[in-house]
């Protein structure tokens, strides 16, 4: 074994290796951008190197800086993890002339999987089943269009360097052939330098199950399968092990199809054979044909380790260190059932769009396994992937494990940046899922009730009326923490959203809460504070950001009164006491002009004065209080006269 690996890569796939390394006495290097310098992966490394700027380009790219990185180190081996040099064949050749070991499969292993119209012919070879197609050199349009008569509608044009739907294009008629050739393969051109295409049978309903493979060089197994057809846009969103409706008849037939895959291209290490399955009338082994081989480990290994009981980074570290395959294939076995939810920093109901931010509270319940690169006051930022962590259950049986998946991601906290959780949360309580009934087209045609954002309850409103009051601390563990007015206004703002909430004191530990025409009851019991009855939700506040976990987390902006009215007042005709207090002055009378900025009062609140100023030109219709005035919050204190026009 290894004394020292170096990890060319960042964030939670750097930490797992890590964590499997020193399981095994393995020290570890880590590498960093500028970014990257307080990461949790250079933490938890027995040592770090700088290797430049934060964009990847500038250093987890920079293969010659990472080899000079392990050399400078005394690395003998370098782990590639997933994305950046993983699949990078020059790399592989750079890190073995250097005298290093690289973690994965061989460079010539790497090329011939790289493209797709290479790759097929040789797993036809190999008596893999492939979709039926067209696969060769011939790119004359009226060859292909040709093709696809003989293949038959629909088809599915493919760039041959084709990945993540680029230069994919569905011809459902011959007619459409000749400018879906044109457009898929001008796609082709722009995104990979390469315009060449296939020519496939378009498989209907599709799901993408996938095999996991392990090879040492000369021999490979299989740790059976993945089924990753929750998707959006080619992003997975929940994979799970095994594939739900999988039969012993087809998983055997997966299983061969893929060793003898990794077997011909003498694999080693952990690589995965991808398949497109025809879901249309159940699983069947005729049904599954090869797509692509991905020669690294993935993102979404842990459901393959939870359902098999092995450490897929162990086995890496000691098949690269020249021992044979831990296991033989009948000594590998199949138990329970794994899912696994990707966490991202996103704004779902926008999108999906990237979101960045510095999470100011992140915690996740015990129960689940998770696999995160980022602690609580680190920054997403927009460098990398917004990937906060990889939330994975585990239970005896799919329903069981998909049920703890959704108290998993219930009870996760995440505060300091919007995320897919609570649409995670919904995919779990899909019907379909729950059924098993997956296919990579669920997420686009239930899209709307799955994006929905809910509300935050009158309850959850109150409570954060409360905390932002000061009358109780955000952990929901102490009493008043001041002499409380009677009532007063609190301003919140959620989702874009102004929220007046009214507020009532009603004894030493009690209170109501008025949020539009509902009211909430308050009580400080022994247990903590309850809100209509039930207990306070878990909260972390972050400067006016306050956030309240209830489900998915609701996060609440508190406003200041007073900057609140200001803003506020270009509308309104009223200017009203932003908050309980006594009026000093009143420096307006009925029938006065006043302009934009002119003072009109001062209230004395909590001790400090606060200047009333006209949101606007315009003339004094009412003054409603007087000097010397006690006022509640929200009493009206002077009326302009309705504007004109
Ligand atoms: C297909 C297909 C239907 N028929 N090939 C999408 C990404 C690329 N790696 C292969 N993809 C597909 N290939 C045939 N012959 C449908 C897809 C496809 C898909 C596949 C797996 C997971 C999600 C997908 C979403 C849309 C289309």
């Amino acid at each position: 074994m290894f004394t020292k690996i170096l990890i060319a890569n960042r964030g939670e796939i750097a930490v797992r290796v890590i964590e499997s390394a020193r399981a095994l006495g393995v020290k570890t290097v880590a590498v960093y951008s500028d970014a990257d310098a307080g990461a949790k992966h250079v933490q938890l490394a027995d040592q770090s190197v700088h290797i430049g700027g934060s964009a990847p380009a500038d250093s987890y790219l920079r293969g010659e800086v990472i080899i000079r990185a392990a050399r400078d180190t005394g690395a003998q081996a370098i782990h590639p993890g997933y994305g950046f040099l993983s699949e990078n064949p020059d790399f592989v050749e750079a890190v073995e002339a250097a005298g290093l070991t690289f973690i994965g499969p061989s460079a010539d292993a790497i090329r011939a999987m790289g493209l797709k119209d290479a790759a097929k012919k040789l797993m036809e070879e190999a008596g893999v089943p492939v979709v039926p197609g067209y696969h060769g050199k011939n790119q004359d349009p009226e060859h292909l269009s040709g093709a696809a008569d003989t293949i038959g509608y629909p088809v599915l044009i493919k760039a041959v360097a084709g990945g993540g739907g680029k230069g994919m294009r569905k011809v459902t008629r011959p007619e459409d052939f000749a400018s879906a050739l044109d457009s898929a393969r001008g796609e082709a051109r722009t995104a990979f330098g390469n315009d060449a295409v296939l020519i496939e049978k378009y498989v209907e309903k599709p799901r993408h199950i996938e095999v996991q493979v392990f090879g040492d060089g000369t021999d490979a197994v299989h740790l059976f399968e993945r089924d990753c057809s929750l998707q959006r846009r080619h992003q997975k969103v929940i994979e799970e092990a095994p594939a739900p409706g999988m039969t012993q008849e087809m998983r055997e037939a997966m299983g061969d199809a893929a060793v003898r895959a990794a077997r011909t291209i003498g694999y080693k290490g952990a690589g995965t054979i991808e398949f497109i399955v025809d879901g249309s009338d159940g699983l069947r082994p005729d049904r599954f044909w090869f797509m692509e081989m991905n020669t690294r480990l993935q993102v979404e290994h842990p459901v393959t380790e939870a359902i098999t009981g092995i450490d897929l980074v162990e086995w890496q570290l000691r098949v690269a260190a020249g021992e044979p395959l831990p296991l033989r294939q009948e000594e590998i076995t199949l138990s329970g059932h794994a899912f696994e939810s990707r966490l991202y920093a996103e704004d779902v109901p926008k999108g999906f769009l990237p979101a960045t931010g510095t999470l100011t509270h992140l915690e996740f319940p015990a129960a689940a396994r998770i696999d995160s690169g980022v602690r609580s006051g680190d920054t997403i930022s927009p460098f990398y992937d917004p990937m906060i962590a990889k939330v994975i259950t585990y239970g005896p049986t799919r329903q069981i494990a998909l049920a703890r998946m959704t108290r998993a991601l219930e009870g996760s906290q995440v505060a300091g940046s919007v995320t897919n959780l609570s649409f995670l949360a919904a995919l779990t309580r899909h019907t379909g899922f729950a059924a098993g009934d997956v296919d990579t087209g669920l997420i686009e045609r239930d899209l709307e009730t799955l994006v929905e954002a809910a509300a935050p309850s009158a309850r959850i409103v109150a409570q954060a009326a409360l905390a932002a009051a000061g009358l109780m601390q955000a952990d929901a563990t102490a009493g008043f923490t001041l002499w409380a007015p009677l009532a007063r206004s609190i301003y919140l703002v959620h989702d874009g959203e102004e929220i007046r909430a009214v507020i009532r004191v009603s004894g030493a530990e009690s209170a109501e809460i008025e949020i539009g025409d509902e009211t909430v009851a308050a009580r400080r019991e022994a247990r903590g504070w309850t809100f209509g009855g039930r207990r306070a939700a878990p909260a972390s506040r972050s400067g006016s950001t306050l956030t309240l976990f209830d489900g998915p987390g609701f996060a609440f902006t508190i406003l200041n009164a007073l900057d609140r009215v200001q803003e506020a007042g270009g509308s309104g005709n009223l200017i009203e006491a932003p908050m309980p207090g006594l009026v000093k002055a009143v420096f307006v009378a009925a029938g006065q002009a006043v302009n934009e900025g002119e003072k009109l009062a001062v209230l004395e609140a909590m001790k400090m004065e606060h200047t009333l100023t006209a949101a606007r030109d315009g003339t004094v219709a009412e003054v409603l209080a007087e000097a010397g005035a006690q006022v509640e919050a929200g009493a009206p204190l002077v009326r302009l006269e309705e504007q004109e026009g």
